[in-house]
């Protein structure tokens, strides 16, 4: 089924966030927490990795206004809940986000299932500021609370043969009625490339705007990787698993020529439909560039270093 993705500029119009309003919050970071915390986990005899928080680099977009916690709890995408914007805010609340468990497993040393509970005990980062950009050329600022997920895959031990992450989105029509309808293959799935997956800026994100994750956004837990499209950025996961190969993905089994495995915000490549040259960011009126990697070039760009971004788009 050909998916038609909504024209590019058709969102809601709403007040503009004073930014002078919002106090930011240092991200905080508890020295030791995750260290102790990763004793919470089964199977989890040591530290990981990735408890080293990046400071003054750590890619929040702190010269950016916040979109209002208003807008970015009743814009969404969570085709679960219906193909609308509006849609994820109206039906969510189906879903029962407790007793919730974690399944990471595959190619490594210590799988484990995880309670979100005792995920959300290890939360290292309080508040980290990324742009959210959507593959339909809006975009949104938004306060994140959660771990990197390099911490916890790190925790279970990747054996040399985990080159790829693969995400699952829990399956459950009754509480996520969209799933009834075939719009897309379920459950949704999105991945990543190891090094993707390990870079402190890719953030499994329980909470934003200091509150626990509403469920329009994705809750108890979901991805963030902010030099990716939105698409990437999978909710509500009950699975990680590390894999030999590149895994499938939602959008690109659907519309493979529309949606690539990379999918990094790229302006200099053009959705098949429409530019990628600019974006709306909700609250505001104008259009705005947007950058490579969605600004985080500095970070990011050498893990695609002498690759055609073209071909893998
Ligand atoms: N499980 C699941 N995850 C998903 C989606 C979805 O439909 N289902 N939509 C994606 C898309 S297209 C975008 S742009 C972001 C939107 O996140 P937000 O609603 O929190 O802004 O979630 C992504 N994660
Ligand atoms: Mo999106």
């Amino acid at each position: 089924m050909l998916i038609r993705i909504p024209r590019p500029g058709d969102g809601p119009t709403s007040e503009i966030t004073d930014e002078s309003l919002y106090l930011r919050r240092r991200e905080l970071m508890r020295a030791g927490a995750l260290a102790a915390g990763m004793l919470l986990l089964p199977g989890c005899g040591r530290a990981a990795t990735g408890d080293e928080e990046p400071g003054a680099g750590d890619g929040s977009a702190t010269g950016d206004a916040l979109t209002s916690f208003e807008d970015a709890t009743s814009y969404n995408n969570f085709y679960e809940f219906g193909t609308g914007k509006k849609d994820p805010a109206r039906n969510a609340h189906t879903l029962r986000t407790r007793p919730w468990t974690l399944e990471i497993g595959g190619e490594c040393a210590r799988p484990a299932t995880l309670d979100v509970d005792a995920l959300l005990a290890q939360q290292t980062v309080e508040e980290r500021i990324y742009r959210l950009r959507c593959v339909e050329a809006w975009s949104m600022v938004i306060p994140w609370r959660g771990i990197p997920l390099a911490a916890l895959l790190a925790s279970v031990e990747p054996t040399s043969r985990a080159k790829f992450v693969a995400f699952r989105t829990l399956h459950d029509p009754e509480q996520m009625p969209g799933q009834k309808r075939r719009v897309l293959r379920w459950p949704y799935r999105e991945g990543l490339r190891i090094d993707e997956a390990m870079h402190p800026l890719t953030l499994l994100a329980t909470g934003m705007y200091g509150r626990d994750m509403p469920a329009q956004n994705g809750a108890p837990i979901r991805l963030v990787v902010p030099w990716k499209y939105g698409f990437k950025s999978i909710k509500s996961i009950v699975s990680i698993e590390l894999v030999e190969s590149q895994p499938p993905t939602s959008w690109n089994m659907s519309t493979p020529d529309e949606y690539g495995f990379y999918s990094n915000v790229n302006p200099r490549v053009d959705h098949p439909r429409w530019s990628q040259k600019r974006e709306r960011r909700i609250g505001e009126w104008g259009k705005r560039d947007t950058l490579m990697f969605n600004g985080y070039a500095e970070e990011v760009g050498e893990l695609y270093a002498g690759m055609d971004l073209r071909k893998n788009f």
